[in-house]
């Protein structure tokens, strides 16, 4: 049995698991839905942000610092498969090689098929094998771009935003996406100028997000040296109130359903309920609604 395999830490089996739910199909669906009930017991640490960011070498510093607390690590690196960071895979595999050796690492690259220009529809799957598999701490490296953020905004359990100094306007431009699903802010290349300008722009930014959110912490690291790693593995460990497998497994399908319901929504009305899409837009465009106004009268919520 491949479930039980898979449970006994069989490498061989992990393997064979994802392979099987990069596919698909029924049998795919049948392991997912045999493994669930022993989910919840690892930790997804998102880590997302422009390319070349650093967040491959920060991820290896993770590792390092993880397996020194006696965790076991398993790390999924989607591919973008842009032009702009081609030849990802091979830089993160060589930028994480000091752990191949190490049976309680695990390091799988994820070809990012266009799902939504970020991560793969198996994503979710996959982490419920290595969670399955015993695999206490996950770390999905992302690139951000555009969309992917908010996919890893559902699917990890803690969101880690790496940004660089001096990245001034670029900040700006990345506040809708990244810096809003952020429950930890990290200023990597430390080591270079504008350390205390971009921190402090951070700050400025982060006193703007609304209430909803909670307040994000920022963390300089200079991944290259390991500066600051054990800070980042604090402001992880601080952000991880959920303890119990039950309530972990239920918090993450909660935010994975909410985005395929709103995936859902966007694709029912722009296909099968253009009346009602169309009359709300008159009303946005005759100056009648706002923006706002008519997105929740679509839902049909009571605007505050
Ligand atoms: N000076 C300096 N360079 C760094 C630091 N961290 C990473 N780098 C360098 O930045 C480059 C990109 O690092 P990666 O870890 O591959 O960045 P990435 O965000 O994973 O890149 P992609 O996966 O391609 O988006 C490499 O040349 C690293 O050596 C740092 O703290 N300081
Ligand atoms: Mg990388």
């Amino acid at each position: 049995m491949l479930l039980d395999a898979l449970m006994a830490g069989d490498r061989r089996a992990l393997g064979r698991a994802i392979t099987l739910a990069e596919t698909g199909g029924d049998r795919a669906a049948e392991l997912g839905r045999q493994i669930r009930e022993h989910t919840g017991n690892a930790r997804v640490i998102g880590v997302t942000g422009p390319p070349g960011a650093g967040k491959s070498t920060l991820t290896n510093r993770l590792i390092g610092a993880l397996r020194a607390g006696g965790q076991s690590v398993a790390v999924l690196a989607v591919d973008p498969s842009s032009p702009i960071s081609g030849g990802a895979i091979l830089g993160d595999r060589l930028r994480m090689t000091s752990h191949t050796d190490d049976d309680d690492v695990f390091i799988r690259s994820l070809a990012a098929r266009g799902h939504l220009g970020g991560l793969t529809a198996s994503t979710p799957a996959v982490i419920d094998i290595l969670d399955a598999g015993g695999y206490q701490q996950v770390i999905l490296e992302t690139v951000g771009t555009g969309q992917s953020e908010v996919e890893v905004g559902e699917i990890a359990d803690i969101r880690v935003v790496v940004c660089t100094p001096g990245m001034g306007d670029d900040i700006q431009a990345m506040k809708a996406g990244l810096f809003e699903i952020a429950d930890i802010l990290v200023v990597n290349k430390s080591d270079q100028d504008g350390v205390d300008q971009t921190v402090r722009h951070l700050e400025s930014m982060l006193s703007l997000r609304g209430p909803e959110h909670t307040r994000a912490v920022i963390v300089p690291t200079t991944a290259t040296k390991g500066d600051g790693i054990d800070d980042l593995l604090n402001a992880i460990d601080r952000c991880s109130t959920i303890l119990n497998p039950n309530e972990r497994r239920r918090d993450r399908t909660r935010r994975l359903l909410a985005g395929r319901a709103a995936e859902l929504l966007r694709e029912h009305l722009l296909r099968h309920d253009s009346e009602r899409l169309d009359t709300a837009c008159r009303a946005y465009e005759n100056g009648e609604r706002s923006l706002e106004q008519s997105a929740r009268d679509l839902l049909k919520l009571e605007y505050p």
